[in-house]
């Protein structure tokens, strides 16, 4: 029987404060996202899911709460990893420099575009810098465990706008939290999204 483990965080639970507190950590590493895995591990014994990975759970299960609970723990997987803690800057290459000057005019016009279309998603979601198949870039946003991998995208960064992320920090200020957030943006981990 396979069974999901909660991933490590790539940084320490105080590295990214003041702009995600120990505390938001805490709860949303430490509670929200092992939830997911643990209940993953509980809905997936004798279903012929317990042998697959995250992605082929969340492609052939496409709904309900198998999907959502996969579905979670990659995203949050990935949303770590989309961050990185100021004293370690993470750089931006090239190639993606210029797709993005390219779509969006500058990155400080993309950081806009995707902090309103991230203020704008209604409800629980997630933002998403993304690529088609023919490697154009463009912002979407998804509700609940949704990913744009299932409509044949490629996720190069996310930000997760569930009030969980960012309550204890900025209570219902959402656009507070994506402005703060944007400076961790682990630019060298979306390059080799990007890249691939
Ligand atoms: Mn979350």
């Amino acid at each position: 029987m396979s069974s999901f483990k909660l991933p490590e965080l790539p940084y320490s639970m105080d590295a990214l404060a003041p702009v995600i507190s120990k505390e938001t950590l805490e709860y949303h590493y430490g509670k929200h996202h092992k939830a997911y895995v643990d209940k993953l591990n509980s809905l997936i014994p004798g279903t012929p899911y317990e042998s697959m990975n995250l992605e082929q759970i969340m492609r052939e299960s496409k709904s309900g709460p198998i999907f959502n609970n996969a579905a979670q723990v990659w995203n949050h997987t990935f949303y770590w990893d989309c961050l990185t803690p100021t004293s370690k800057p993470k750089k931006m290459s090239d190639a993606l420099k210029t797709a993005i000057e390219k779509t969006f005019g500058s990155v400080e016009a993309f950081q806009k575009d995707f902090s309103a279309k991230a203020v704008a998603q209604f409800g629980s979601g997630w933002a998403w810098l993304v690529k088609d198949k023919s490697g154009a870039l463009s912002i979407r946003t998804t509700a609940n465990a949704e990913n744009p991998m299932l409509d044949g995208f490629t996720p190069i960064l996310v930000s997760d706008v569930w009030e969980h992320a960012y309550y204890i920090d900025y209570r219902n200020d959402r656009a507070k939290y994506l402005a703060s957030l944007a400076p961790l943006t682990n630019w060298e981990f979306a390059s080799a999204r990007f890249g691939d």
